[in-house]
């Protein structure tokens, strides 16, 4: 049976969205509200997963209004997705109890996310980070999402899910009940790099500010991270082929190509030899041009911080009508009596 088409996507507000979250996954989001329903998130119930949103309340919120805005500064509408906040739709907890129950251990510590957000302290780690995956099934498929846009480091999350939901289906004996979910990786930028060590992916929890340049940044610090990101000593390359062993090169010609919306080879063609100080000019310009309306959009928003709950409030409402009857189809195939 071919599910409907249905986009769930979302980003945790641990803090200000960065041009990785923008180039890997925001973008795509707002060219597939064209395309079909798509459901937007803001996951504040990951959020509490990690320090940076746990147990700071109020910074916690703040970030929640504040990642909404950069969505729709970004270019999502709240006419066209439903826009709201992970923990207003209870459904969301409640799947992802049942999840608990369908994954298993193995498969959990596989993830490579938990190993590298974790390190060495894996006692220390809380246990909903290390179930993070299974929550995340929980929220594409409490709608049947069948599309989820996201960065390339979300792919063997986006596995579990499949996995989820076809053991699920089978284990239950209700085939396709639970559509199998397509992640969507696409663009120039599908793993934007840290700009302090190009092996690293730019992350919101990464403690220099410099390795990332945020939504909110103004026109000054966005010229001078660019300035300061970290590069080889030689001249850009003539080939894509000439990028292999040179991250923090790559990582800024794919920034280059992704924000321009042009594809990587002619990019190449076009810096062949030239200086990476004369490159990253052309590339702080083009930053500022791209990023600084989103960071104006996202003032003027935050100016109005009821107006943004009013557009989550209401995007719950639609979102729980579309989950409740899944979750209540969900309890009785399960057994629960209710
Ligand atoms: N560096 C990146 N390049 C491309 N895409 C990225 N994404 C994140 N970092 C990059 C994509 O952004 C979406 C939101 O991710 P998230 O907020 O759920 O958390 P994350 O993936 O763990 O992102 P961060 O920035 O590293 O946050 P923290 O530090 O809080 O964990 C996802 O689609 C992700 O693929």
């Amino acid at each position: 049976m071919a599910h409907p088409q249905l986009v769930f996507s979302g980003m945790q507000p641990t803090n200000v969205l960065h041009l990785g979250n923008y180039l890997g996954a925001l973008k795509n989001w707002v060219k597939l509200q064209d395309e079909m329903p798509c459901l937007y998130c803001v996951v504040d119930m990951h959020a509490i997963t990690q320090d940076t949103g746990y147990r700071h309340p109020k910074e916690l919120a703040a970030a929640t209004r504040e990642v909404t805005a950069a969505y729709i500064a970004a270019g999502v509408n709240p006419n066209k997705s439903i826009l709201f906040n992970q923990s207003r739709v209870a459904e969301h907890a409640e799947l992802a109890w049942v999840f608990n129950c369908v994954g298993r251990l193995g498969w959990l510590d596989r993830m490579t996310q938990f190993k590298e957000k974790t390190g060495k302290h894996k006692e220390r780690a809380s246990v909903g980070l290390y179930t993070y995956p299974l929550l995340m099934a929980a929220d594409i498929l409490a709608y049947k999402g069948t599309h989820v846009p996201v960065g390339e480091d979300q792919r063997q999350h986006l596995e579990l899910s499949r996995d989820i939901a076809q053991k699920f289906n089978s284990d239950y004996e209700v085939p396709d009940f639970f559509p199998l979910p397509e992640p969507v990786i696409t663009g120039a930028a599908t793993r934007v790099m840290s700009l302090r060590d190009g092996t690293k992916k730019m992350s919101k929890s990464d403690e220099s500010d410099y390795s990332r340049i945020n939504l909110t940044d103004d026109t000054d610090t966005i010229a001078q991270k660019i300035r300061k990101a970290r590069t080889d000593p030689n001249p850009l390359p003539d080939s894509e082929e000439g990028l292999e062993g040179r991250p923090e090169a790559e990582n800024l010609i794919n920034i280059y190509a992704a924000l321009a919306d042009e594809n990587r080879a002619s990019i190449v063609a076009r810096f062949a030899g030239r200086q990476f100080s004369e490159f990253k000019n052309e590339l702080a310009d083009l930053s500022v041009a791209k990023l600084q309306p989103i960071a104006a959009e996202m003032r003027r928003l935050l100016a109005d911080p009821a107006e943004i709950d009013r557009i989550l409030v209401s995007g719950a409402e639609k979102a729980r009508a579309l989950a409740a009857p899944i979750m209540a189809e969900v309890k009785q195939i399960v057994g629960f009596v209710s």
